[in-house]
């Protein structure tokens, strides 16, 4: 997989019969549908696009130009992260990712919206650091509270059970940005041990799932790219090493 960014003016690569995501390394709805096709072990080309230079082509197969997008068959896609994973969900069942019971998909849909609030919170402090007020902070921490509420009660490894669904991909992208607030000075947005305990054990059991290992990324890499986009130039490519090449050795002096 490479970690470059595609932007206007670049081809767009062949198409091999795989799935396809179109993505951006940094954002956490892409690495929503990332996980899915991780769960299922499906086979999948990976595309990230520069989103401030984005390739017109993009366009194609996501009408607004958001990632991630997936590219089901050749030239044709869907997009939006939910809807993708809905999507994936029905038409690879194995394993199935939500639960069979309506009143328990209507549940997870419900933590979903009621945890936006400490997304967009997080965003606030993240990003646009100057419009933080009290309340941004109030609000990330009902989320998270609401968030441990629903551990505590299903009293499971995690939200789906004994094994990650749906719901719990569908968090796990902004947890895991939520972690490097405070590595960007902003101590009153920290996950606390003493407050969080339920909290911090459901983060460390989905660190450890394989589909999110295989993709996640420490919190100071989040705040690093974190940093490059407040200062207005977001290092899409910070991963990628595909330039960095070896030097000759220098020939010895006879
Ligand atoms: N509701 C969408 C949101 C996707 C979204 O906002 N993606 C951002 C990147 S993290 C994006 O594509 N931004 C580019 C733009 O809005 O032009 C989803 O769940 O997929």
């Amino acid at each position: 997989m490479s970690e470059k960014h595609l932007k206007s003016g670049d081809a767009l690569p062949p198409f091999t019969g795989k799935l396809r995501l179109f993505a951006m390394r940094f954002c956490p709805y892409a690495e929503r549908s990332v996980l899915v096709l991780n769960a299922k072990k499906l086979e999948y080309d990976l595309i990230f696009i520069d989103l401030d230079n984005k390739p017109e082509w993009i366009y194609s197969f996501s009408p607004k130009g958001t990632v991630p997008a997936l590219e089901y068959e050749e030239g044709k896609a869907i997009f939006d992260s939910n809807v993708i994973n809905v999507y994936l969900d029905e038409k690879y069942p194995e394993p199935p990712l939500q639960s069979s019971d309506p009143l328990r998909r209507a549940q997870d849909k419900l933590i979903v919206e009621l945890f936006a609030a400490a997304q967009s919170a997080y965003y606030t402090a993240a990003f646009n650091a100057q419009a933080l007020t009290p309340t941004t902070a109030e609000n990330y921490h009902k989320g998270l509270e609401l968030l441990q509420k629903e551990i505590e009660a299903r009293n499971t490894t995690y939200l789906s059970g004994d094994q990650p669904g749906l719901v719990d991909y569908t968090l796990w992208p902004f947890l895991e940005r939520f972690l490097a607030l405070p590595l960007l000075g902003k101590s009153e947005f920290t996950i606390e041990q003493d407050k969080y305990g339920a909290l911090l054990k459901y983060i460390e059991a989905m660190k450890n799932v394989a589909a999110v290992k295989a993709y996640s990324l420490a919190p100071d890499t989040h705040a690093k790219f974190t940093e490059s986009r407040v200062k207005g130039n977001p290092d899409y490519n910070m991963l990628d090493t595909s330039n960095v090449c070896c030097m000759r050795p220098r020939k010895k002096k006879e």
